[in-house]
């Protein structure tokens, strides 16, 4: 007999850990929740894994980072969820999908999922002091590529954009990140992509495993190397859930109660295409703050509606890589001016578009730093005059 639940959260990524969080905050009686994932595991905090996961020293491991630790907040332990008769860890659906087929050679990897980061770490420790091809320069590129040099490999980067991180960065941004991995030994192959993967079977008759010994690239070159990283970008499983649920922007439509076309089904996380307020238009954000957020949101739109707005999110980005931490938020349109020394270690820029500021970049700063530039954004102050903005840099945010 199958047993019945009143609330079932389909996935078990950051934000089922955060909703589960917000349900148990909010007093739902023990046994009513589910959750459905593919992952043998409870709900962990993802960026962990393209960041201490990959450390050769003293690398993070689970239970460390079990959600919700990442806001500060309760560390949801397998014991907690069976304290709480909540049931995850249910291997039924398969909810990733990335943009390329998945090469079953032993030495290429994806990283999205904690079985993909601790394949990684194994082909790292098996190709220390050779080579790696890190194809992607977004944010698994960035991230992994700087962990493999950390552990000793020599590194090249392959991306089709004429600089690094293309989606967020400006030409003069990417351009200190990339003279920074330069001078770590990172060597960048940019403006072509993979054409194919040269084999060796290590003299075995079956077909696979096989190892990569070379990765052939569009334009020509042959990169020969120990293990190849691929981070080229996700794209949100809606398989499960086409002809039944309205899509947007390759996303999952929600209201600003993250409500779907069916009223009793929410989305949450970087599957979710919803209003986003400060721009008037529906996003899809690849984030952790974005799917730690709107899954509390939902849960409070579910557990207490009459006192719930619609979701008025900041939309936020961020990375750490080397010694390097940068942070984001707002929208990356309209005319960039950039602020700070590029030459030392805090810089940043600001988007101007219809005369209002309407996102904010600082590398390097601190903590009071950061909220100055998050208020700023949010409060989307009048520009009259771009070269003041320029003049004043960082200091026109942390004045309002
Ligand atoms: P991404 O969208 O950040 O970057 C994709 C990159 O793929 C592009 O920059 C491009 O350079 C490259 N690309 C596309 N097609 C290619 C091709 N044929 N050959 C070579 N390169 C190609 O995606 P990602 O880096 O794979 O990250 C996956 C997800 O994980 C994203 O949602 C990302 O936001 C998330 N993530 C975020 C963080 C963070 O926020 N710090 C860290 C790790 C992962
Ligand atoms: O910050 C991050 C990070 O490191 C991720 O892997 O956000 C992502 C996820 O895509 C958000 O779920």
């Amino acid at each position: 007999m199958g047993r019945a639940f009143v609330y079932v959260l389909l996935g078990g990524g950051v934000a089922a850990g955060y909703a589960a969080l917000e349900f148990s905050k909010r007093g739902i009686p023990h046994g009513e929740l589910c959750i459905i994932s593919e992952e043998p595991v409870v709900p962990y905090e993802r960026p962990a894994l393209s960041k201490g996961f990959l450390l050769p020293e003293a690398p993070a491991r689970l239970p460390s980072f079990h959600t919700c630790v990442g806001a500060h907040e309760e560390r949801l332990t397998p014991k907690w969820y069976k304290e709480q008769e909540f049931f995850p860890g249910v291997k039924a659906l398969q909810l990733e999908e990335f943009g390329v087929n998945v090469s079953n050679a032993e030495n290429v990897c994806y990283l999205r999922n904690l079985a993909d980061a601790t394949r990684l770490v194994e082909v790292i420790k098996s190709s220390v002091g050779g080579n790696a091809v890190v194809i992607g320069g977004g944010y698994v590129g960035m991230e992994c590529a700087a962990s493999l040099v950390t552990n000793k490999l020599n590194v090249t980067m392959v991306f089709p954009e004429a600089h690094c991180m293309a989606r967020l960065f400006t030409p003069k941004i990417a351009s200190y990140y990339e003279d920074f991995y330069k001078a770590k030994g990172v060597q960048f192959t940019k403006g072509t992509v993979l054409s194919s993967f040269e084999m060796d079977s290590n003299g075995k008759i079956v077909q696979f495993p096989v190892q990569v010994t070379a990765v052939v690239l569009k334009d020509g070159n042959r990169l020969p190397t120990d293990m190849v990283v691929v981070g080229i970008g996700i794209r949100p499983n809606t398989s499960l859930i086409e002809g039944q649920l309205t899509l947007e922007k390759g996303g999952i439509k929600v209201n600003g109660r993250m409500q779907t076309s069916n009223n009793s089904v929410y989305a949450v996380g970087d599957v979710a295409a919803f209003p986003v307020k400060m721009f008037g238009e529906i996003r899809r954000l690849e984030h952790v703050d974005s799917a730690r957020k709107s899954a509390r949101h939902a849960v409070a739109a579910i557990m207490d509606p009459s006192n719930v707005a619609d979701f008025d999110y900041l939309p936020f980005f961020y990375s750490r890589v080397f010694t390097l931490s940068w942070q984001f938020y707002g929208d990356n349109i309209g005319e960039v001016v950039h602020y700070g020394d590029f030459s030392g270690s805090t810089f940043g820029a600001f988007w101007v578009s219809k005369g209002h500021l309407v996102g904010s970049f600082l590398e390097g700063g601190t903590k009071e730093e950061y909220e100055a530039i998050a208020k700023a954004t949010r409060l989307k102050p009048l520009v009259e005059d771009i070269t003041e903005l320029e003049r004043q840099g960082l200091g026109f945010a942390v004045s309002l």
